[in-house]
């Protein structure tokens, strides 16, 4: 681990316990607003949920690993020699980036095998991206960390090309009311994912050893909040919207002329 200071220390370490209650409060919410659409939006809500579920989880440990690797001894900081576990994070990624891709799919209630095929090609693809990933996260040369970080990019924009690409024609047949929601939800998710492959990158600045694990750790904290709970919030909004365009208002039915 490299050595840090007590300021950097801190600031991983209350981002890290404020992620956990973000995390925490999201998955509540999202679960608890199920009753308030209609039944073809619930499972992207169960789904919302489940994401920022699991990230509370990792975020708790990562606080953990973070709180084990350092100690604070009369104001100075010192390693303890047990390494932060960058594993977390890429497991929780394994788990939540093809879901966070699901959501987005099953909000848009597209035609049974377009969200299956749709599903299982971008779920796929986002898995390979990680697993590509995570050598070069934990090597310690930079030459590693490229050619891995190069290889994570294939996939990556793949997915980046299918989500503007395939997911354009089907936003096209969305209601007029949600386009614009979608189409937001979307540019967040593209805007949030490309923070990602930036802050990977971070490392290969000369910056010192205790910044540049600081700078990480921040910058992917950031970009987990906006793509978990940020996204999920606008999915709510969507679902919610759809619901009202599809199912009535709360309290009206939906009466179709004869
Ligand atoms: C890596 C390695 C370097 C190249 C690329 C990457 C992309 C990572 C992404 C992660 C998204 C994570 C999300 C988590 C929230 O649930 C693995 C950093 C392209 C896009 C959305």
């Amino acid at each position: 681990m490299p050595t840090i200071d007590v300021g950097q220390y801190l600031l991983v370490y209350n981002a890290f316990s404020f992620t956990f209650a973000t995390m925490a409060a999201a998955t509540l919410f999202l679960w608890l607003s199920r009753s308030q659409v209609g039944p073809a939006y619930r499972s992207a809500l169960v789904i919302s949920g489940l994401v920022t579920a699991i990230a509370a989880y990792h975020y708790f440990r990562i606080f953990e690993s973070w709180e084990s690797a350092y100690e604070v001894r009369n104001g100075v900081i010192q390693v303890t020699g047990l390494a932060f576990n960058d594993a977390y994070r890429y497991v929780d990624w394994l788990l939540t980036v093809p879901l966070l891709l699901i959501e987005l799919i099953l909000v848009m209630r597209l035609s049974q095998s377009e969200t299956m095929s749709k599903s299982i090609k971008l779920g796929f693809a986002a898995a390979l991206m990680i697993v590509l990933g995570y050598p070069g996260e934990i090597a310690d040369d930079n030459a590693t960390r490229a050619i891995w970080g190069t290889l994570s990019t294939v996939p990556f924009l793949y997915i980046v090309w299918e989500l503007f690409k395939g997911l354009g024609a089907s936003i096209e047949r969305q209601p007029e009311s949600v386009k614009g929601l979608i189409k937001g939800a979307r540019m967040l998710t593209f805007a949030s994912w490309g923070f990602y492959p930036i802050v990977y990158m971070i490392p290969f600045t000369n910056m010192g050893g205790g910044s540049v694990e600081t700078a990480v750790q921040i910058g992917y904290t950031i970009a987990d909040i906006i793509a978990k709970a940020g996204v999920g919030v606008l999915v709510y909004m969507i679902a919610v919207r759809k619901s009202a365009v599809e199912y009535g208002e709360p309290g009206h039915t939906v009466t179709t002329a004869s």
